[in-house]
């Protein structure tokens, strides 16, 4: 396993579209093994391909609580069902360090993805799982949380991104 350098804004990599990934080798369950590190190491509850710089669609995620660590790897992750319902939580970014916002999503999703064996699943996720899978099939997809927030609030927020890039 290797720990990868995380990606900020406004690198270019942080807003162009993954694309799937065709065959499931032992490359991904490498890159997908070392972002978990690269997450666990952050420490972060979510990671996505362009985060570390690759355009493949895979994402890592671990929500669970300290003492019962639950590690979601998931290729070609998409959206299935979102419900109307939705609900605002504090997101941060490991690409935008230092900034967080409330942000409204569906409140549960139902997803499709491929497994770390090649195989088609499916699952179900509510609460803070529900906002990370998300934000990281958005960065799938060039999306940063801070997209979804008011004009006012991410011009704010991007000011002081390009003010501390300089
Ligand atoms: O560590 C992270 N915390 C977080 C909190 C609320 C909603 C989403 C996240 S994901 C984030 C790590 C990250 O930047 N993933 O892309
Ligand atoms: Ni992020």
């Amino acid at each position: 396993m290797a720990l990868l350098p995380i990606i900020h804004v406004p690198d270019d990599v942080l807003r162009q579209t993954a694309q799937p990934v065709q065959e499931v080798t032992a490359a991904t369950r490498k890159l997908l093994d070392d972002m978990a590190e690269t997450m666990y190491d952050a420490p972060g509850i979510g990671l996505a391909a362009n985060q570390v710089g690759s355009l493949e669609r895979v994402i890592v995620m671990d929500c669970g609580p300290d003492d019962s660590p639950e590690l979601w790897r998931m290729i070609n992750p998409e959206i299935i069902w979102e419900s109307d319902e939705t609900s605002t939580l504090e997101e941060g970014c490991l690409s935008i360090p230092g900034h967080n916002a409330e942000v409204v999503r569906p409140a549960s999703v139902r997803a499709r993805y491929i497994d770390i064996d090649g195989k088609p699943q499916e699952m179900e996720a509510d609460g803070l799982l529900a906002a990370c899978i998300q934000h990281e099939i958005d960065h799938l997809n060039g999306v940063l949380f801070i997209d979804h927030l008011s004009r006012l609030k991410k011009s704010m927020i991007w000011k002081k991104v390009l003010k501390s890039a300089r």
